[in-house]
């Protein structure tokens, strides 16, 4: 796999490096072979060059337009050298191997910034650099590309040890370099025209790394306008390639809300039946049972007003009982793994409701990246797929946890994770029992999931609130005892957080003092 260079094609916009570059490749008696300007700084430098309009036997024409866009060129790069037609095809029309390409690119962002005028602008599209950087690429079993004048002393290190050879896997890594490049030169350009050009609604850069699946009817809300993408290149599975048996089409709160469902249900993918369902991107009412329709009956009851409207995902394929329950109050979507025919069959009647199959459920684990808009800006970290296992768990109370507590700890912990912050998530046997969301401090939150807790008492005419011994999750430290007497008063009896606080020690005398058993994750699982 190493290939000795004999012929080099430099065409170089910046010509930082070059000579130095040019000097190297002499000395392992490489041929030059240059477009204009990079010929003429080579030999201002006292190195043999050969232009490229006596390699094409062209001039080079159209105010530069038309120079390397040629066979001789584009035949010398993209041959395969070990294939015997390839190589006829060679010898007849008198097409030389080359087995380096240097090119940088056209200035395209630079002469945007100065400022220039419109035909500047479009003169500075480079068109010939871009179509060599992707054939030498395409190549590189034999071609070795390099785009970035930051690589020139790697490569001319490597022609040093090697005897002006490269290898394989530096090729390899150019190339991957080299189609970055060609992207994100074609991006930059695509970015112009819809920045140029404002009355685009959706730029189309976006198409360069992911394809406009659908028009959606409306964004967050009707006066905005929404589409769905799908990424370009391989790409995890989730909601976007769920199938929609039945149903309106969904809209883009729609999508936001099956998305949080499902990536909440999948926490449980290895876990008993479970129901999970969301409103506003958070959920309200999460349950785990022997069966999925008592899951769903407990998922329901959490808090049945909220329920209303709400996205229902499932960890099982859907049965019929528990297509009736759903049907029994109005809901926007379901997603399941599948639906067995008595599912499908009762909703069939409900015409609105969609209904959608998404196959095996996604891993939480996956990593990934998430990327958020910000004015100006993108912000982009990646995926929180941080799972918290038993095993990490530490106790910090006097009281250390009963087995229930455990359980009823890590349930909650892993809802509040998909609960926007400040989240505190009550939950006992099995299904969360009060979920406060979203608050500006945790103290409040606190007692609003309390209050639901008693609220859903009240409905359904239950004894007491279903917050008396059960296990309270808060997605970030408690900074003040406050946020934990409140879910003491709740009648908690278990606490799971991820403790860092200052004041740990002043949280964890007052669980002791309510002789409540505490365990610290070490995680934090903020949502915004
Ligand atoms: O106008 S082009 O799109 N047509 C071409 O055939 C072509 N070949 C190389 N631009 C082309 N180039 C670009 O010219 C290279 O990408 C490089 O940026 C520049 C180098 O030109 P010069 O050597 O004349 O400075």
């Amino acid at each position: 796999s190493p290939v000795k260079l004999t012929r080099a094609l430099l065409s170089v916009s910046d010509k930082a490096g070059l000579v130095e570059l040019g000097q190297a490749l002499a000395r392992h008696g490489v041929e030059l072979v240059s477009t204009g300007g990079t010929a003429r700084a080579l030999r201002e430098a006292g190195l043999d060059v050969r232009d490229i309009s006596d390699l094409t036997g062209f001039p080079e024409m159209m105010d530069g337009r038309v120079k390397t866009l040629h066979p001789k060129v584009h035949g010398g790069l993209l041959a395969v050298r070990d294939n015997p037609e390839h190589v006829a095809s060679m010898q007849e029309h008198e097409i030389g191997a080359i087995d380096l390409v240097v090119v940088n690119l056209y200035p395209f962002a630079a002469t945007v910034a100065k400022g220039a005028d419109r035909d500047e602008i479009i003169e500075n599209i480079d068109i010939g650099g871009p179509s060599m950087v992707r054939s030498a690429a395409k190549n590189h079993a034999s071609v070795a590309i390099v785009t970035d004048p930051s690589d020139y002393a790697e490569l001319i290190e490597a022609l040093d040890a090697d005897g002006g050879a490269t290898t394989l896997g530096f090729r390899r890594r150019l190339a991957a370099k080299a189609y970055s490049a060609t992207a994100a030169y074609d991006a930059m350009i695509s970015q112009w025209f819809a920045f140029a050009d404002q009355q685009q609604v959706f730029p189309d850069m976006l198409a360069v790394t992911a394809n406009k699946r659908e028009e959606l009817r409306y964004g967050e809300n009707p006066h905005q306008k929404a589409a769905l993408y799908i990424p370009a290149g391989p790409h995890a599975r989730g909601i976007a390639q769920a199938e929609q048996l039945q149903g309106k089409e969904l809209s883009y709160n729609n999508y936001n809300d099956a998305d949080a469902a499902l990536e909440l249900v999948s926490e449980f993918r290895d876990g008993p039946p479970t129901v999970v369902i969301v409103k506003h991107a958070n959920p309200c009412g999460v349950a785990s049972a022997d069966t999925l329709i008592e899951a769903c009956q407990a998922a329901l009851a959490c808090d049945s007003v909220s329920a209303f409207g709400g996205i229902i995902a499932v960890n099982r394929p859907l049965d019929g009982p528990t297509a009736e329950a759903i049907s029994g109050i109005f809901t926007e979507v379901v997603a399941a793994p599948d639906a067995d025919e008595d599912a499908r069959a009762i909703f069939a009647k409900k015409k609105n409701l969609r209904l959608l199959l998404t196959g095996e459920l996604p891993d939480p684990a996956r990593g990934g990246l998430m990327l958020k808009t910000i004015a100006g800006g993108y912000l982009v970290q990646s995926r929180d797929n941080g799972r918290v296992t038993r095993e990490m768990l530490k106790t910090v109370t006097r009281r250390a946890p009963t087995e229930q507590e455990l359980t009823d700890c890590l349930f909650a912990w892993t809802v509040a994770k998909h609960v926007k912050s400040n989240a505190i998530v009550y939950a006992k046997g099995g299904s969360t029992a009060g979920v406060g969301a979203g608050q500006m401090n945790r103290l409040e939150s606190a007692r609003i999931a309390a209050w639901k807790a008693k609220d859903a008492a009240e409905k359904a005419g239950w004894a007491e609130p279903r917050t008396i011994g059960s296990a309270v999750a808060s997605d970030a430290f408690f900074p003040f005892a406050d946020g934990l007497l409140a879910a003491v008063e709740a009648g908690a009896t278990a606490v799971i957080q991820p403790g860092g606080s200052i004041r740990d020690e002043e949280v964890i005398a007052a669980a002791d003092e309510a002789g409540l058993a505490m365990v610290f994750t070490g995680m934090r699982h903020f949502r915004h």
